[in-house]
């Protein structure tokens, strides 16, 4: 690349368009490194943020974990609004929303046929409203996916533990499936099994977490009835949890997993929480967290929102760490989402525009310690995720410096592998040049879907990133240099 700007910017006008025709004969001549992603996966990874909604029975009797025996004229919201979660949601930047359908007490937010302890008992709309129609109406109409949560745990239904039961939960996911439109997510609980009501036998019911549910079967039908779904739990098959509930990926975190030796509901699941380098499926993780200490709406912690900057924290942590952010919305009593969660959800929404929009890197000479044939620096910045830059494969430690035209003050890096490839670098480096001088200002591991690098504000003449080992030659797809604002809490 030559150092003039104006000269940079015309060949990535040039390359732009090359590039676009150019894409099955790039990825033909780099090898993948497997396992890749499926073609749902890889339209799931570029959501990175959606809501998670978990509002049922809990909600009103106040509750993390119902016992099962509540009784379905206890479910009765007076407000209920799922266009204004579906607002709120949009206008936060989220892409979807989850919504928990079941949890473990059993009841259902919409009138299955195939129980009685339903919304169809409930005062609500008079036993004639179906929430997951509306929410899936309203999901439609703000543009955003739809996903559902459907606990594989019953704490009402006389028969878990039971052949039968595995009948009707299926029986239950069919109808989701089928009767509300299209399904983006479908999600898995791995908490299986104890204590509960069970149509009144009010008894401890174990079961074998590996083997009960027969999941091949549930997931044929997934597959069948929703193609484009994936599919979550502890171990997936598609997506995995991260391993903790606080909104927190680890430092190196694989996308790849040896899946078939873990199930959903395994006690140690948490080991897996970094994946496999050497993992045999394309297992990617999502991090679940509340927006609240607890995951349903409880009154006395109205004032324990998450703040602005640790919800800034836990988007970095998670985003931009390879994962994706599941931010669990607990709507209130009212059937509405909280003004407290809406405040802090629009004020994480305005940091992440103000950080993002203005990628300094654009127009600035670009420097690489080589390039492939065929291949430009032009693709790191050219905000086309189809389009990629790749290194010899005899670069032993390929590095990308770029050198801003006038100094800049910045805080923020962001780097992404390009993901039909599949997962390749192993550590980094990255520096900063102030005043002439290089200096190292953070270290890493893996990258995957995308690397957030956050460093004290400076004023920049260049920055250099370094792969200092990879399982093949690197591949990116975009890269950029931003300036967050400062967070004053
Ligand atoms: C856990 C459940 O037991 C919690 O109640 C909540 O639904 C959370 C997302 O997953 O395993």
């Amino acid at each position: 690349m030559k150092k003039k700007n104006w000269k940079s910017t015309l060949l990535i006008l040039i390359l732009i368009p090359l590039s676009i025709s150019c894409i099955s004969v790039s990825v033909g001549t780099v090898e993948p490194v497997g396992p890749i992603p499926n073609k749902h996966q890889l339209a799931w990874q570029e959501l990175e943020y959606y809501a998670f909604i978990h509002f049922n029975m809990n909600t009103f009797t106040n509750m993390e974990w119902g016992y099962g025996d509540e009784k379905p004229a206890q479910f009765n919201p007076a407000a209920l609004d799922t266009r204004q979660w579906a607002q709120v949601a949009k206008e936060a930047g989220m892409k979807g929303i989850i919504i928990t359908a079941k949890h473990h007490d059993g009841f259902c937010l919409w009138p299955s046929e195939f129980t009685e302890h339903s919304v169809k008992n409930s005062p609500w709309k008079d036993g004639q409203g179906d929430l997951i129609r509306e929410l899936s109406d309203a999901c439609e109409e703000y543009g955003l996916k739809f996903g559902v949560y459907l606990s594989p745990w019953d704490r009402n239904h006389p028969d878990y533990g039971k052949p039968e039961y595995i009948t009707y939960f299926r029986n239950q996911l069919r109808e989701l499936l089928t009767n509300y439109g299209d399904v983006f997510e479908v999600w898995f609980d791995g908490a299986n099994g104890g204590d509960g009501y069970y149509g009144g036998a009010n008894e401890e019911r174990r079961v074998d977490k590996k083997n009960y549910y027969d999941w091949p079967n549930t997931i044929k039908m997934v597959r069948e009835l929703q193609p484009q779904a994936v599919i979550f739990s502890d171990a997936g098959p598609d997506i995995r949890w991260v391993g903790n509930e606080k909104g927190y990926a680890n430092e190196t975190t694989w996308s790849p997993l040896y899946r078939d030796s873990v199930y959903a509901g395994m006690p140690d699941f948490q080991r897996f929480a970094a994946g496999q380098e050497q993992g045999t499926h394309w297992v990617p993780t999502e991090t679940d967290v509340s927006i609240r200490p607890g995951w349903y709406y409880h009154p006395e912690q109205d004032n324990q929102v998450k703040s602005l900057s640790k919800l800034v924290d836990i988007y970095y942590n998670s985003v931009g760490l390879n994962s994706s952010l599941l931010l669990n919305l607990p709507v209130d009593t009212r059937g509405l989402v909280h003004e407290n969660e809406v405040k802090n959800l629009n004020e994480l929404a305005a940091y992440i525009k103000a950080t993002f929009t203005k990628n300094l890197a654009l127009s600035q000479p670009i420097r690489t310690s080589s390039t492939a044939e065929g291949y430009a620096e032009g693709y790191l910045i050219d905000n086309n995720p189809d389009t990629f830059w790749v290194a010899t494969a005899d670069d032993e430690k390929p590095s990308i410096t770029l050198l801003l035209n006038t100094a800049q003050e910045a805080n923020t890096f962001m780097i992404q592998e390009y993901l039909p490839l599949g997962q390749r670098i192993k550590s980094f480096t990255f520096e900063v040049l102030v005043n002439g001088v290089w200096e190292k200002v953070y270290e890493g591991s893996t990258i995957g879907n995308k690397r957030l690098i956050r460093f004290e504000t400076q004023a920049l003449d260049g920055v250099r990133f370094t792969v200092t080992d990879s399982k093949a030659q690197a591949v990116f797809s975009n890269m950029g240099l931003f300036k967050a604002p400062e967070l004053r809490d």
